[in-house]
């Protein structure tokens, strides 16, 4: 078998790039691990920069989410049960999408079936091999275990951080930036009317905690939890009490509760690796790089990296010029770390660290009422909050 484009991992990233590189008529093939049920069962993010938005609707998966997707125009950010709001219409004219990364991957992979894209789920050792000669492969099993061989001119990781396409580039020309986080997000999801017509960003000193939402009629919510915290150890009760006591007054009076419909413990990490390319490998989204989901920057750095990628690809085949083949990692880097250093700043900002001093928590409050009263670091937080250009 020979294919132009690869792409291992059919999440966001590799869904996105195979619809944009199908639509210039470029051949691809996307190997994806999971079953598609599982995939798109997967609850992750909520909140689309307005350059996600229109990189959707550009390339015709935009219906759904302008129809059943919510424009907000501001974020409330609370300390000590106090909230104030950030407006990013006043501040700086732009606003989000709230829309979820579940409906955000149905729509790709309904899209994708219009182009006949050969998508295989179920696959399993995927291996590269000759990443620096002209032509590449990629081996895989497939579900009913037989072995696959396809050869390829670009091999694209598209496989998150679990993935393997990472460990292809070689530890003796890259670098891994990491920082682990001594907690996680106790996230559930339920069929309630979420609290808030926006979201709530709440520092308190029991911990963080966010009122999110994908529509009227179902919320998100998260509480930070230790590392060592089990899902077992929340029955729906104990997460409705932990919340309301975390959250500003005015919204945990007038909480509505009901039975979790998904509740999960994710971990928080900043991690880079660089450079995200390596011969005929080309490495995007969390593959590469992964944010804490306090700025909710993860899903949208991974469709920027898709962004510069896709221009580089398309260029190059239609012009063999390699000018943004071979700049993409430092071009898409450039990027990512101004995501990384938002979403560990906002994340420093409104957890509780333990063996927090007094000093520390001091500043953190003082920080967060600065924010509340100057229009010029509302104007920072809504810059990035909402994107920084591509
Ligand atoms: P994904 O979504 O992890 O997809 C990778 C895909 O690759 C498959 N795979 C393989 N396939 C073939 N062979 C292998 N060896 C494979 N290994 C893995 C996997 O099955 C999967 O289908 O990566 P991608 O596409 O780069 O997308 C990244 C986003 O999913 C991620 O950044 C966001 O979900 C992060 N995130 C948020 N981002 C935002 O922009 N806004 C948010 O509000 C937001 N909230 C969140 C989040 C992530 C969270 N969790 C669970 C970590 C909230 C949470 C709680
Ligand atoms: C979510 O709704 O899942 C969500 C929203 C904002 C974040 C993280 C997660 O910062």
């Amino acid at each position: 078998m020979h294919q132009q484009v690869v792409i291992i991992g059919g999440g966001p990233s590799g869904t996105l790039l195979a619809l944009i590189l199908a639509r210039a008529n470029i051949d691809v093939l996307l190997l994806e691990k999971k079953p598609l049920e599982y995939v798109l069962s997967r609850i992750r993010a909520g909140v689309l920069e307005w350059n996600t938005v229109e990189m959707l609707r550009k390339n015709g998966v935009g219906t759904r989410m302008d129809k059943e997707g919510h424009i907000h125009e501001g974020t409330f950010l609370s300390s000590s049960n106090k909230q104030f709001r950030i407006d990013f219409k006043n501040t700086i004219n732009k606003q989000v999408m709230v829309y979820g990364q579940t409906e955000v991957t149905f729509d790709l992979y309904e899209e994708l079936k219009k182009y006949n894209v050969k998508i295989i789920h179920e696959i399993d050792d995927v291996s590269i091999a000759d990443l620096t000669e002209k032509i590449s492969s990629v081996s895989f099993k497939d579900v009913d275990g037989k072995f696959n061989s396809v050869k390829t001119q670009f091999v694209i990781g598209c496989d998150g951080f679990h993935g393997v396409s990472r460990k292809y580039i070689p530890s003796n020309i890259s670098k891994t930036f990491e920082k682990v986080y001594p907690f996680g997000w106790l996230g559930v999801l339920s069929d309630t009317s979420p609290v808030s017509r926006e979201l709530i960003y709440a520092n308190h000193s029991r911990g963080f905690a966010l009122a999110s939402m994908r529509n009227e009629n179902l919320s998100r919510y998260y509480i930070q939890v230790p590392n060592s915290d089990k899902v077992e150890n929340w029955s729906d009760e104990s997460f409705w009490d932990e919340l309301r006591l975390r959250l500003p007054t005015e919204a945990s009076d007038n909480i509505e509760i009901g039975p979790s419909i998904e509740k999960s413990i994710a971990p928080l990490r900043s991690f880079v690796l660089e450079p995200m390319r390596f011969g005929n490998l080309y490495l995007a989204g969390d593959a590469a790089h992964i944010v804490p989901p306090t700025g909710a920057k993860g899903l949208n750095l991974a469709v920027s990296d898709i962004h510069y990628l896709s221009e580089a690809i398309i260029l190059f085949m239609k012009n063999k010029d390699r000018y943004l083949l071979d700049t993409y990692s430092e071009k898409a880097l450039l990027r990512v770390w101004k995501g990384i250093r938002f979403s560990w700043w906002m994340t420093t900002l409104m957890h509780n660290f333990p063996n927090q001093d007094e000093f520390e928590r001091k500043i953190q409050l003082t920080e967060i009422e600065y924010l509340s009263n100057s229009i010029q670091a509302q104007q920072s937080f809504s810059e990035n909050y909402v994107g920084l250009p591509y």
